[in-house]
Parts: structure tokens; C-alpha cells; sequence
């Protein structure tokens, strides 16, 4: 039916309604009050008529990250155009509560969503939408510094304003910050960044040395896939952003994976090299030989899902073959050392920790087999929920005096001696043990559907005291900042004089902060599982304190000519200010924050998987792979 066709039967119809309407009237009782009035009668037909035009003539536009897909009236309106014809407009007129206005960013979605959107809780109050606001113009200026000093570049130096290559010059900072202005709603970075992608990635890809196979598969990979899901690609390319058709990120995508997937071919085991060359497609092992544990095990969220898009089921398999293979190695209560051979396939040294080189090996386990529930991998649930149960008896301790729970590391083995030390890293434990407790869902609905284990109960607690922990190593510095490193002072083991110089902190005298370990490299660790928290327990004091955190960056980590720096040290002010801003502010920190302070709708934690970069893949309900 032609449009013209739709608009004249529309106001036909309009008219009947009218006149029913106008009938009714002035058979009623108002005929009767009004009749012998006739300006009384001009003025209800007046009324009606102006009813009658706005049905007619009101359209609704609603914009959204997510591709076309229909969600239900609890989630986010999403499609794009949304016309219809004037009889069902009439139909919505007469059910639904004022429409959107036209182009709404998803923040702003979140705001008028909550006319309609059930959990009270998590309404989307002024203020909170007021700090959203705050996140998105945080990210702009860190974009522009990027763009306007370093832009093509892997990250900004924000203080001499050029860039630098640290990741192997795939312009890492354009990709990894691609999802964020997509979630965000920030359409001219999307389409810079879109344009960068589509214009220059693909010769980088193929001309490039060499780069490290899990720096790259986490920000590059990730980046281009969630940016194929967010901009509509898996609903057959009904583009719902600016920037390339999304087909561009997936082909980008699929190119750097054949290349990466060198590093599992050209071992002699299951374990990868750590390195590839680009150009040569060849790999290489890091000097020394051995790979790191947490290198190795993160990467099958990304090869899962590229396998699911492309129906190849080469890359999952791949990369499953490392999660099989470790499966089969000697274990330490489920903790695992934080080197591994690919030469010989075993672990190396006695060093275990969740800090750096064992953290996301822990994260993993769980999110690969909540992402692939459909497939039936078990064997991942079991080696984490081993895992965790062996944290809890050699790992966690109570600080002094003040008793705060962290979770510390055996550097010589279970025979060795324990070590207080805990790094900023391990603060992605306690988001990840709330999303295993809950599997996104909330805690007071898993608990109302009867779903949680005195298990999951027990590691929920955990999760909620190591949040707290972890908050608590930015509110003991003078900054209100975190360091790279912690140490929780404990019986006969205890460092005098290294506080974090925030003496009003009721926790000075629990944490000790090395000299060495005072940066802070804006990392995202504690804000993700502040998200991760408030999305599940529903506790505003998550928010308020994320909100704490984002005030200290936005204080003492902003540069005016744009962007964001490091720290040298936050036990001082004004602290010293360091020449990078990492690809992760833009990927991760400010990502979290944003999702912190909006609506509980965007990306939800039961549909939606974060790769360790903090790059959302849908969660896989089938196995569509070969
Ligand atoms: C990120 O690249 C990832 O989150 C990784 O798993 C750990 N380190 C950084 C952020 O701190």
C-alpha cells in the first residue's frame, strides 16, 4: 500500500473517530449541560479536532547501540525509524505514555526509558544521569587529545602531544575506544574512528611487525567485533550508527585473526606463542621461551564468537585447545602458576597470584562458558568454581588493624610463604565473582527464582568485601587514586611509614604502598566490578563511589590540551604526571563508568559478555558453529 494511499485511509479514518466521538458528545449528558451553549459546543469540537491532528501528525524516531533487534518493553526501544501509518499511530496514541524525541544517545534513552522501564531500584535518577553526562564529555576530551596529537597512532603522549607505538601500530587507541563512543552515543568519534578502521586497518594488518597475540586479540580483536555487533552487523547490515558498513569491522576482524591463529599453528603443543609477525604471518615466543598463563587463556571469548560469525569453526577451535589442554594440568587447589610452555605444554615456576600474568585466566574460565552455555563446556564451570574455592583457603587474609579482606599471592608455592601483596589487577575478582554467583542476572531475582548455592551466596559476600577493599586503595591515598600495587599489613607482617598519605582514612594503617608501586596507570579493574556490583546487588553505594574515583581522574589525571595521563605517584599532591594515556581509559575505565551511572538496560549482564578489555559480545543462546 502506497504512502499516500496509508495517509488518506488514516484520516478517513480519523474522521469516523471524530465523528463518533462528536456523536457520543452530543447525545451525553454534556449535550445537555452545553447545549444551550453553542460556544460550549465549538469549543469540544475545537478540542477534538486538536486531539485529531497530533494523532496525525506525530512521528516517533528512537535511536539505539543495538542493531534493529525488538527487545522487550523492559529494554531499550531499539530500530531505527520508527513510521508508522495513522491508524496504528492512533492505536499507540490512545496506550503509550509521550514519545521520544528524535536521536536520543543511549544516556538520554536511559532518562526518558525510565517512564516505562519496571525495576524502581535502578531508575535512572537526575543526578546519576547528570554524571553520566560527565563520563561521555570526560571521553570526548580524552578522543580529542587522541585525535588531534596521535590520531592513527597506538596511544596519545598526552603531555608532549604526539603519539606512540607501544602495541605493534595497529592504531590500538581508534579501535579499542570504538564500542564506548557507539554506547555512548557519540556519532561523529564512531564515525572518525570508522573511517580510520575502514581506510587505514587493513594495510596496517597485513604490513605490520610484530605484536603480542593477547595485547591484540583483547583491543583489536575485541574492539572490531562488539563494533560489528553494536552497529547492526548481525542483523544482516542494518547499520544503526555513523561509520563504515559494519561488514568493514568483521572482514578487519577476520584478517588479523588468520594471522594471529599463526601463534596456535606453529607451536609444537596446545599453549601458543606469545608473539606474531603481522607481515611474515609467522610467531615467535617471547624471550626467555615461556608464555604467560593469563596471555594464553584470553583469547577464546574473542575466537568463539569470530567463529560464531563466520560459521569457521577454526578459531574456537584453536583456541578451545588451550582451556582443554589446561584442564588436564596439575593444579594447586584449581590456582595455576603464572608461566606456561608452549614448547613442553606444562606450567612453569611456583609463582602463583590473580595479579598480573594469572588474573584473567580466572575471569575467563567462567565468562567462556557463560558465553557458550548452548555448548555444554562444564568442565570450565568446574575448573572455576575449584579455582575460586582454592582463593578462599590460601589466598584470602584479613588486614590489621581494621580488617579489611584482599586476596594475596603465593610467589614461591603452596609450600612457600604468603605475601600480603595485592596488585590493581586482582580488583577484577570481585565483578567476576558476582557474575558468577548471579550469571548477570540480579541478586534479589536469583534469589526470588531460588537459584543460588550457599556457594554462590558465600562468593557473592566475597565479591561485596573485595569491592570494598578495592575502594578503599583510592580512598587511602592523597589523591584518592589507586597505586599499582598494595600491601595489607598483617600479624608479623607489617610495613610502618608507607601509607598512602590520606590520614583521615580509617584505613591508613591497614595498606602500605611501596615506592615503586605508587603509579596509577588509569586502569579499570575496580571500577568494572564497581559496575558489575551495582548492576547485580542494586546498592547505590557502588555508584557513589565510582562516582568518588571518576572525580580524582577528572582532578588530577586531565590535561588541558587534551586527554588523560598517567600517574607517577598518588601518595602526593599535585602528583607528578606521567607521558601516556593508555588505550583502556577510553576502552575500559570511562566505558564502566558511563554503564555505572545509566540505565540497567544498556548492555545487560544476562545478554551481554565483556571480553577482558571490556568489548561486549552478545551471550550465544544456540551454537550456531560448524
Ligand atoms: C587491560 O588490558 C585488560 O583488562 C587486561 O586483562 C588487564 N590489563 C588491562 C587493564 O588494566
Amino acid at each position: 500500500m502506497s504512502l499516500a494511499r496509508n495517509a488518506r485511509l488514516s484520516k478517513v479514518s480519523m474522521c469516523c473517530f471524530l465523528q463518533v466521538i462528536s456523536q457520543t458528545l452530543v447525545n451525553s449528558n454534556m449535550k445537555r449541560d452545553c447545549a444551550k451553549c453553542s460556544m460550549g459546543k465549538f469549543l469540544v469540537l475545537l478540542l477534538f479536532c486538536g486531539l485529531g491532528y497530533l494523532m496525525l501528525t506525530h512521528t516517533s524516531t528512537t535511536h539505539s547501540v543495538f542493531g534493529g533487534q525488538e527487545k522487550d518493553s523492559n529494554r531499550l526501544k531499539v530500530g531505527d525509524e520508527l513510521i508508522t501509518d495513522g491508524t496504528s499511530r492512533l492505536r499507540r496514541f490512545l496506550r503509550k505514555p509521550p514519545r521520544l524525541p528524535p536521536r536520543l544517545s543511549p544516556d538520554e534513552i536511559g532518562n526518558v526509558n525510565k517512564s516505562v522501564h519496571v525495576p524502581g531500584k535502578l531508575n535512572t535518577g537526575s543526578k546519576w544521569i547528570d554524571r553520566q553526562h560527565s563520563v561521555k564529555k570526560a571521553f570526548s576530551h580524552a578522543w580529542s587529545g587522541y585525535k588531534n596529537h596521535a590520531m592513527g597512532f597506538d596511544e596519545l603522549m598526552p603531555l608532549s602531544q604526539r603519539g606512540m607505538d607501544g602495541l605493534g601500530g595497529l592504531g590500538a587507541t581508534v579501535v579499542d575506544a570504538l564500542d564506548t563512543a557507539m554506547i555512548m552515543g557519540l556519532d561523529e568519534v564512531v564515525s572518525e574512528a570508522g573511517s580510520w578502521v575502514e581506510t587505514h586497518l587493513p594495510e596496517r594488518i597485513n604490513q605490520k611487525g610484530q605484536v603480542n597475540l593477547f595485547e591484540t586479540t583483547i583491543r583489536i580483536l575485541g574492539g572490531l567485533l562488539s563494533a560489528y555487533h553494536l552497529s547492526g552487523g548481525e542483523q544482516g547490515g542494518n547499520q544503526t550508527h555513523k561509520g563504515p558498513e559494519p561488514i568493514i569491522y568483521l572482514e578487519n576482524a577476520r584478517s588479523l585473526a588468520d594471522r594471529l591463529l599463526t601463534a596456535f599453528t606453529s607451536s609444537p603443543t596446545a599453549i601458543p606463542f606469545s608473539d606474531v609477525i603481522l607481515r611474515d604471518q609467522s610467531a615467535q615466543p617471547a624471550p626467555g621461551g615461556l608464555s604467560s598463563t593469563s596471555e594464553v587463556s584470553t583469547l577464546q571469548l574473542e575466537f568463539n564468537y569470530l567463529s560464531f560469525l563466520t560459521g569457521d569453526s577454526k578459531y574456537s577451535m584453536e583456541s578451545m585447545k588451550v582451556l582443554e589442554h589446561m584442564k588436564t594440568l596439575p593444579k594447586v587447589k584449581g590456582l595455576v602458576p603464572i608461566y606456561i610452555s608452549p614448547q613442553s605444554g606444562e606450567f612453569s615456576g611456583d609463582t602463583i597470584r590473580l595479579g598480573s600474568r594469572g588474573d584473567s585466566y580466572y575471569e575467563y574460565l567462567i565468562k567462556v562458558w557463560l558465553q557458550n552455555k548452548a555448548s555444554n563446556w562444564t568442565y570450565l564451570y568446574e575448573m572455576y568454581d575449584e579455582a575460586m574455592k582454592g582463593v578462599k583457603h590460601l589466598l584470602v587474609q584479613k588486614s590489621i588493624p581494621n580488617g579489611l579482606l584482599f586476596v594475596g599471592e603465593l610467589p614461591y608455592g603452596p609450600k612457600g610463604s604468603f605475601s600480603p601483596k595485592m596488585d590493581h589487577l586482582v580488583c577484577f575478582l570481585p565483578g567476576t565473582l558476582a557474575l558468577g554467583a548471579t550469571k548477570g542476572i540480579t541478586k534479589e531475582e536469583a534469589i526470588k527464582r531460588n537459584l543460588l548455592t550457599l556457594e554462590d551466596l558465600e562468593n557473592l559476600k566475597l565479591a561485596e568485601d573485595l569491592v570494598k577493599t578495592c575502594f578503599e586503595m583510592y580512598s587511602v591515598t592523597s589523591t584518592g587514586l589507586a597505586p599499582e600495587i598494595a600491601y595489607f599489613n598483617i600479624e608479623g607482617n607489617s610495613e610502618g611509614g608507607l601509607d598512602g598519605g590520606n590520614k583521615s582514612s580509617e584505613y591508613v594503617n591497614d595498606i602500605s604502598i611501596k615506592y615503586a608501586d605508587r603509579h596509577n596507570l588509569l586502569r579499570p579493574e575496580t571500577v568494572e566490578s564497581l559496575f558489575v556490583l551495582y548492576r547485580i546487588t542494586e546498592d547505590p553505594k557502588y555508584r557513589e563511589w565510582g562516582w568518588e574515583i571518576f572525580e580524582a581522574f577528572e582532578k588530577y589525571t586531565k590535561v588541558d590540551s587534551g586527554g588523560y595521563s598517567s600517574l607517577d605517584d598518588v601518595t602526593v599532591i599535585p602528583p607528578h604526571k606521567r607521558d601516556k594515556m593508555e588505550t583502556f581509559f577510553l576502552g575500559e575505565t570511562l566505558k564502566y563508568l558511563y554503564l555505572l551511572f545509566g540505565d540497567s538496560s544498556l548492555i545487560p549482564l544476562d545478554e551481554f559478555v565483556f571480553n577482558t578489555e571490556a568489548h561486549p559480545f552478545p551471550i550465544q543462546r544456540t551454537n550456531k558453529r560448524e
